[in-house]
């Protein structure tokens, strides 16, 4: 429930200690705690006028050296646009006081239990840090008017030059003004994986919260498998963090603001929906109360996931399939997640898809996660469906390789989107270049959406992937919704970048 004066405590970088006295105290403390909060919006007013223009910033992105010409070198601490830390940290700031004070904290907005305020909204300790916070991945539903359209961004990894490139297409269609959306009915959503591998996180995270401070309801963030400690530390976020800023560099604090982003966000327009995350399907998480949830912006916390249950439940899908069966039999757990690949990996966030139609159903890539076939993904998005509410397909990205392979040859092909499983592919061409591909694949810029598809957005240019895979042009699609599900379609529009 929320409670005014816990507000304070929220913000106030005091010990426990003293905030269980603010609790105790609270009444006395009230008009004291009121001032405070008009001092700080004073101070926050004030940082946002220091902040830097979007023609600033890009400015001073622009004398960036290329991750392709740094190699895994850290540019010059000269060059950095933000200097210090404390640049980063009032945007950081600002997005923990919308969190604070906008829909998250809102406890009408959240289907079945709310998340404790004491706990969700505590960001002076974290899951990773504190044995006692919980962590509490989430679900979000977006019901758009049916003239909407969102813009869609795949892994970003550090690539500061592309995702501004990305941005000035959206401003020379006149969609967006600086940081701010002009289109009416735009939204934009990112699928994750924002930082590690290119040496620019610091600066693609920057971007994306004064995108999303500048436009809090259109501007939508996910959270994929590298927003979380254990991938940062091993692949390049933190140590850029500690070479760009030493001491000062606030990890913690950092990767707490992770915790306020979704794991999959639905969105779509009356009764129909389409699912998109970073890596794949959540067999254990039913989100039919939440797609048949009235309101246009709702948020259910994941909870328990209950793979076992479901295949108890639900288990024709897999009755044709007896080797996907019994690895499913063994794989799926009913578990709470205590961190996202605790006990077991949370599917949003990590699993795949097959790339030909006569693959299986169900398998394992033993280095990434599992892997899921038309069937069970047919049959999974039928079974999410509830009260009415459908879900017809999935948008997502994750699946990259900085080697060439036959899914880099076919989002290479594709413009940067492919639709799994299509009609005129086969694993006879497993091995074709994009260039054959172009003839066997859809390349066209706007696309009919099936039901059951699965869709992959291509990784940005300036990262190993570009370099390994040979290819500079970003891509972002755009979903335009329609009075029905049959009337919407998948774009993709892409950007050259400069690459040398
Ligand atoms: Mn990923």
């Amino acid at each position: 429930m929320m409670e005014t004066p816990a507000l304070a405590d929220r913000l106030v970088p005091a010990p426990r200690g003293i905030r269980r006295c603010v609790h105790r105290t609270a009444p006395i403390l009230a008009p004291l705690v009121i001032l405070w909060l008009v001092a700080l919006s004073a101070t926050t007013a004030r940082a946002a006028e220091t902040m830097p223009s979007f023609a600033e910033w890009q400015a001073a992105c622009a004398k960036l050296p290329l991750n392709r010409v740094l190699a895994g070198r850290m540019p010059p601490k000269a060059l950095l646009p933000l200097r210090t830390f404390a640049e980063f940290d009032r945007v950081l700031d600002a997005f923990f006081a919308l969190a604070t004070n906008g829909p998250l904290a809102d406890a009408t907005r959240w289907v079945g239990a709310a998340p404790r305020r004491e706990t969700f909204l505590d960001f002076q300790r974290t899951w990773f840090t504190s044995p006692q916070l919980p962590f509490e991945p989430f679900a979000e539903k977006l019901a758009l008017p049916a003239e909407g359209k969102v813009v869609i961004q795949g892994d970003l990894h550090g690539d500061i030059h592309s995702l501004l490139g990305v941005l000035r297409g959206l401003q020379e269609r006149k969609w967006l003004d600086g940081f701010a959306l002009t289109e009416p009915g735009l939204h934009l959503a990112f699928l994750g994986d924002y930082t590690d591998r290119g040496l620019y996180g610091v600066e693609v995270l920057y971007t994306l919260f004064r995108l999303k401070l500048a436009n809090p309801d259109r501007v939508h963030l996910g959270r994929g498998n590298h927003e979380e400690i254990g991938l940062v530390s091993r692949y390049g976020f933190l140590a850029e963090g500690r070479a760009k800023y030493g001491p000062e560099f606030n990890a913690t604090k950092l990767l707490r603001a992770y915790d306020l982003l979704p794991v999959v966000t639905y969105v779509g327009t009356g009764t129909d929906f389409v699912q998109l995350c970073h890596g794949g399907m959540e067999p254990g998480f039913s989100p039919g109360p939440l797609l048949a949830a009235a309101g246009p912006d709702r948020f259910q916390l994941l909870g328990a996931l209950r793979q076992k249950a479901f295949l108890r439940t639900d288990s024709g899908w897999l009755k044709s399939d007896p080797a996907s069966a019994a690895l499913a039999a063994r794989s799926f757990q009913d578990f709470t997640p205590e961190t996202p690949t605790s006990p077991s990996t949370i599917g949003f966030m990590w699993n795949d898809f097959t790339v030909f139609r006569d693959e299986p159903a169900f398998g394992q890539d033993p280095t990434r996660a599992f892997v899921y076939g038309q069937a069970a993904v047919r049959h999974l998005l039928r079974a999410a469906g509830s009260d009415g509410a459908a879900l017809h397909a999935v948008i997502r990205a994750h699946q990259h390789s900085s080697a060439p392979n036959p899914m880099m040859h076919r989002l290479l092909a594709s413009r940067g989107l492919f639709r799994h499983w299509q009609e005129t592919d086969s694993a006879d061409a497993r091995d074709a270049d994009p260039a054959a591909l172009k003839q066997r694949l859809e390349t066209a810029a706007s696309r009919a959406i099936p039901d059951g598809s699965v869709w992959t957005l291509n990784v940005m240019p300036d990262s190993v992937y570009g370099v390994g895979c040979g290819f500079n042009f970003a891509s972002f699609a755009v979903l335009r919704l329609g009075p029905s599900f049959g009337d919407w379609r998948i774009g993709v529009e892409t950007v050259d970048v400069a690459t040398r």
